[in-house]
């Protein structure tokens, strides 16, 4: 049995991240209680992704927190990474299933009711839900669902769900209520002043909204 926790997921931007680097911010975030850190760089070559992802292994080694890769099996598989992220314009899920084998995590992005009614949980681990809010990290990002949008993708969705997009702390209660297990960020925490405290922010509001 695969055990992940998506409560905070980090998703990691190299230009947002540039002050003190990926492999820091992950560091502070995961100190502050991110769950998951996902190494997503889609500008870089695989050699890049394979020698920041070598790193950010390296980091959260012993912490708990689990490395996902965006969209490169190649660099995934490389690295050793824990999991794989697709979105619907990368590799196909079944395809990518059948290089990375059946024991790495598997998430996909899903922005529609449809599509999340097609996941097939036998190949799909996670599902990435959003964008919730409309958010310039993602300039092409496909239209925002809102909090209602996420509670029917939720429940049309056969495998947990992540959400994703222009998500805050202040955003915990509702998402955790939609049926989410968990907030995705990225500016959330990526370039913030103190990563470790922004991603403790979170943590802790996560954690209040489970009692
Ligand atoms: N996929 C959908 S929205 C998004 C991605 C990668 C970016 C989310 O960034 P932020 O800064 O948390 O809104
Ligand atoms: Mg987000």
């Amino acid at each position: 049995m695969k055990r992940f926790d998506l409560s905070l997921y980090l998703v990691l931007d190299r230009d947002l991240c540039a002050g003190i680097g990926m492999v820091e911010t992950a560091r502070a975030a995961v100190s502050g209680g991110a769950t998951i850190v996902q190494l997503r760089d889609k500008q870089a070559g695989t050699a890049s992704l394979v020698d920041t992802g070598r790193a950010l292994k390296a980091a959260l080694t012993g912490t708990g927190a689990l490395l996902i890769v965006n969209d490169d099996v190649e660099a995934a598989m490389a690295i050793g990474a824990d999991g794989l992220h697709v979105g619907q314009n990368d590799m196909h899920a079944r395809n990518a299933r059948e290089r990375i084998g059946p024991s790495m995590i598997l998430g996909l992005s899903v922005e529609t009711e449809e599509l999340a009614a097609a996941v097939d949980p036998a190949i799909i681990d996670y599902a990435g839900i959003g964008p919730v809010f409309a958010t310039s990290t993602k300039p092409d990002h496909e239209p925002p669902i809102g909090i209602d949008g996420l509670a029917t993708l939720v429940k049309a969705c056969p495998v947990p769900a992540v959400a994703i997009g222009g998500l805050k702390a202040n955003h915990t209660g509702p998402v955790l209520a939609a049926g989410a297990k968990g907030l995705a960020v990225v500016s959330a925490i990526c370039g913030m002043p103190d990563p470790r405290q922004a991603a403790a922010g979170i943590a802790e509001a996560i954690r209040k909204a489970r009692t």
